[in-house]
C-alpha cells in the first residue's frame, strides 16, 4: 500500500504542453496518471459503494434520459477512508492546480459515475451551471477505473467550449442535448478511448457529453471536482446550485471563502 499511497502524492510530469492545451482547448487527456495497482483497491471500494447505494435503482427502461446516463454517488469520501485517501492525493491536486494556473486546490466534491452495461449517453451540458462559485477557476477529474474503449462511452469534449457563454445556464437532459448539440455543431468534439491509468480534465465551463456504453460491462468512472484554493462562494442562480451550497459548503454564504469543512486543501504550492 505504501508504494500506492506514494503515487497518490507524488509529482506527475506534467508537460508545459499539456497546460497550454488545457487552457486553449478547456481540457486535456492525460496517459499514465495512475498504475493499475494504485486504482485496484479504490476501484473496489467505490464500486461497493455504487452497488450499495444503487440497488433501488429502477430498470433502465423506466429511467429519464439523465437517469439512464449512469448510476451515481458523490462524496463517497465522506464516508470511506480509503476513499478520503485517494480524493485528498496530492498528485491529481497538483495537476489541477497547473493546469489552471492557481496556487492551490481544494475540493468541491466527488462523484463516482456508473454508466452501466446498455446505459444511455449523458446530454451535452457544462458543470458550473451547478455550482455557486465565483469565476472560472473549477475543473473535474474524470477518473476511469477500467479501461473505456468507445463502445463503453468515454467522455466527449467540444474543443474550445469553455469560451462559449451560450447554454451555460442549461441543467442536464433532454433540452440541454437538443439545443447544445445545434449550438455546439461547429467546434469539434473530442472522443478518445482511456486506457487504465488515464485521466482527463475539464474546465467546469467547458460543454461535454458521452456516448451510450454498447457493451455489456459497466463503464466505472470516478470523478473529483476541485476548485482555486481562494475561491469565493457566488450567490445561487438557480434552485440546483442553492442546494448545492448547503449540501458541498455547509455553513458558507455568497462572499465567503469557499473553505467549509467538507472542502479541504488538497494541494497548495503556499504550504
Ligand atoms: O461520465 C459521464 O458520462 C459524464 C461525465 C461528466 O459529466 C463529468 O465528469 O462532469
Amino acid at each position: 500500500m505504501d508504494a500506492v499511497a506514494n503515487e497518490l502524492d507524488h509529482r506527475y510530469d506534467l508537460a508545459d504542453a499539456s497546460i497550454a492545451a488545457y487552457r486553449r482547448d478547456g481540457f486535456v487527456h492525460l496517459p499514465g496518471v495512475l498504475g493499475a495497482d494504485t486504482l485496484a483497491p479504490y476501484r473496489r471500494e467505490i464500486t461497493r459503494f455504487v452497488g450499495e447505494s444503487t440497488q433501488k435503482a429502477e430498470p433502465l427502461e423506466q429511467r429519464t434520459t439523465y437517469g439512464k446516463a449512469f448510476l451515481q454517488v458523490s462524496n463517497i469520501w465522506e464516508s470511506s477512508a480509503l476513499v478520503k485517501e485517494f480524493v485528498l492525493g496530492r498528485r491529481l491536486g497538483r495537476i489541477a492546480a497547473e493546469l489552471m494556473g492557481t496556487t492551490g486546490v481544494r475540493i468541491y466534491h466527488d462523484q463516482a459515475l456508473y454508466k452501466e452495461g446498455g446505459g444511455g449517453f449523458t446530454p451535452w451540458h457544462t458543470d458550473q451551471v451547478y455550482w455557486p462559485i465565483v469565476g472560472n477557476h473549477t475543473i473535474t477529474a474524470w477518473i476511469p477505473l477500467v479501461p473505456v474503449p468507445i463502445e463503453m462511452g468515454p467522455l466527449q469534449v467540444s474543443v474550445g467550449s469553455h469560451r462559449c457563454a451560450f447554454g451555460r445556464d442549461l441543467t442536464i437532459g433532454d433540452e440541454s442535448e437538443r439545443v447544445l448539440a445545434r449550438t455546439l455543431k461547429d467546434l469539434p468534439i473530442h472522443e478518445r478511448a482511456f486506457a487504465l491509468g488515464d485521466v482527463s480534465f475539464h474546465s467546469g465551463w467547458t460543454f461535454h457529453r458521452a456516448g451510450p456504453n454498447r457493451s455489456d460491462t459497466t463503464r466505472e468512472v470516478m470523478t473529483i471536482i476541485f476548485m482555486d484554493e481562494d475561491a469565493v462562494v457566488a450567490a445561487p442562480k438557480n434552485g440546483a446550485q442553492q442546494s448545492d451550497l448547503q449540501r458541498w459548503m455547509p455553513g458558507r454564504k455568497p462572499g465567503d471563502h469557499a473553505a467549509s469543512a467538507l472542502n479541504p486543501l488538497v494541494y497548495s504550492s503556499r504550504s
